[in-house]
């Protein structure tokens, strides 16, 4: 490089920072300054300390490729900056600072006093809580997508996000991460929460910001813990994940037993699993939606069960169908094609039925809803059944820890056993003909459904297959192709 007066000067600047820099220990200076229009690196490799106030002045850049120890604050004057990828570690024996919106790659924090964030700090590759806490205070620590945790979160090594500034964790997909905070209120308790990603969609600047208060939800009442978690997301489309919230003995008001797991915002509050009272932790599973945690009694509110599943007897292509008919023409009102009975049976033990309602309508658009109690919170298989019907459950069991659950019978490979027809028009609908509901399409139902058509019987009863009314050959026609492909029902 040719030297010229202006880079001469700077290279003066230079060489004397870097004797500053590298001479804290000995100097006396209040401050170790990095003026404007500077540069000071830190290569891979090497460490650096400061023992004193550490100030970079707008316009100066600090760049730790290797290690920057800080004995004191850091003044960071710049609007936004990239401190490089090596490791800054605050060790000081007296409260310390970091200021400025400041990006690192390793952070790690051993100061028993512990660290204040005074802006925005995003850590790219590690976050070290060696000792003492890091309070967020109003600003948020943002962990990046490839960024994990080490050190040994405890109550005297972890964030406390009492304020509104939050612990936040960006995810490249699915997976699980220990949100270490805890408070400082009264006395310091370490009250983490766990998350892990059964599914969803991650934009690449996505992250889940995790704060909390120790006090209770304000309506909290009889038996409930004074601690709730406000967990938000950015950028994670229709997420799916399980969730654990640590607490502590002193947090619970009254009988520990009587408290559930519970989103009490954004309303309706919705309860999952019971707390655990050995462990002193809450946990729900299979949750598509964030918000406010905490633990509070049952919730007694219902949950809404979505369906959708279309009935061969009643079809009509381009999924929609016909309207069941008596001889008087319609017999259900509005756009209700036909009425299912639905029953929860217990993923452990299929024989074993939690819930049940005998009179969901279906509409001609294969729609149907109901209400299930919250109580069923857990794993179930929805089992379908229909008055001459073949008899359908949940390929699998479903989660039934959210307040809204869908399901649809859409293909085939949405109920056990694949036992589902597909129609000319692509459509999955489930195989009609099971007119005594014995669980098989065979002689038994054609006699039957014989018997009928030769009295030239009519009506809303069971042998009228395709719902027009009338129990005749078209209906014949419908159980003997099912009768002659020996369908039946598939149940675990
Ligand atoms: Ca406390
Ligand atoms: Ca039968
Ligand atoms: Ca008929």
């Amino acid at each position: 490089m040719k030297i010229n007066k202006s880079n001469f000067r700077a290279l003066i600047v230079l060489t004397l920072i870097f004797f500053v820099w590298c001479h804290f220990s000995t100097t006396a200076k209040a401050q170790d300054i990095l003026p404007s229009s500077t540069e000071f690196n830190i290569s891979s490799g090497a460490v650096k300390a400061s023992m004193q106030n550490a100030v970079v002045q707008t316009g100066g850049g600090l760049t730790v490729e290797g290690t920057l120890i800080l004995k004191k604050n850091l003044y960071n004057q710049n609007p936004t900056a990239d401190l490089g990828s090596g490791t800054i570690e605050f060790s000081g024996t007296t409260a310390q600072s970091i200021s400025g919106q400041n990006t690192i790659g390793t952070l790690k924090v051993n100061n028993p006093t512990g660290l204040d964030l005074g802006g925005n700090l995003t850590v790219n590759t590690l976050l070290i809580l060696q000792n003492g806490h890091i309070r967020l205070g109003d600003n948020n620590l943002l962990l990046g997508m490839s960024a994990s945790l080490s050190g040994s979160p405890s109550v005297s090594s972890m964030v406390t996000s009492t304020g509104s500034g939050e612990f936040r964790k960006s995810f490249s997909g699915s997976g699980a991460f220990t949100f270490p905070v805890g408070d400082n209120t009264g006395i310091s308790e370490f009250t983490p929460v766990s998350l892990t990603f059964i599914s969803g969609t991650f934009a690449p600047e996505n992250y889940v910001g995790v704060k909390l208060s120790n006090s209770a939800y304000p309506g909290s009442s009889n038996n409930y813990l004074n601690r709730y978690w406000t967990i938000v997301q950015s950028g994670i489309t229709t997420p799916m994940f399980d969730a654990m919230f640590q607490y502590v003995t002193a947090d619970v008001v009254g009988n520990e037993s009587e408290i559930s797991t519970s989103r009490v915002s954004p309303p309706p509050a919705v309860s999952f699993n019971p707390a655990n009272t050995v462990l002193h932790q809450l946990s729900a599973t299979g949750v598509t939606e964030f918000g406010i945690f905490t633990g509070i009694q049952s919730v007694n509110l219902n949950k809404t069960l979505n369906l959708g599943l279309f009935l061969e007897g009643l079809y009509a292509g381009n999924g929609t169908m016909n309207k069941a008919q008596n001889i008087a023409g319609n017999q259900l009102g509005g756009n209700i094609s036909d009425i299912l009975a639905v029953e929860l049976h217990q993923a452990a033990n299929y024989n074993s039925v939690s819930f049940s309602d005998n009179n969901v309508s279906l509409l001609t658009d294969g729609a149907a809803t109901l209400s299930v109690p919250a109580a069923n919170n857990g794993l179930f298989y929805i089992t379908i059944k229909h008055r001459n019907s073949v008899t359908v459950t949940s390929k699998m069991p479903v989660s039934f820890s959210a307040t809204t659950v869908t399901y649809n019978f859409d293909s085939p490979s949405k109920a056990y056993g694949d036992n589902l027809k597909l129609t000319f028009d692509g459509h999955s609908v489930f195989y009609t003909g099971d007119v005594n509901q014995d669980g098989t399409v065979n002689m038994q139902d054609l006699i039957i459904t014989s018997n009928k058509a030769t009295a030239f019987s009519t009506g809303y009863i069971p042998e009228d297959c395709n719902g027009d009314g009338f129990i005749d050959a078209l209906d014949l026609i419908l159980i003997d192709n099912n009768a002659s492909h020996s369908i039946t029902e598939i149940l675990p």
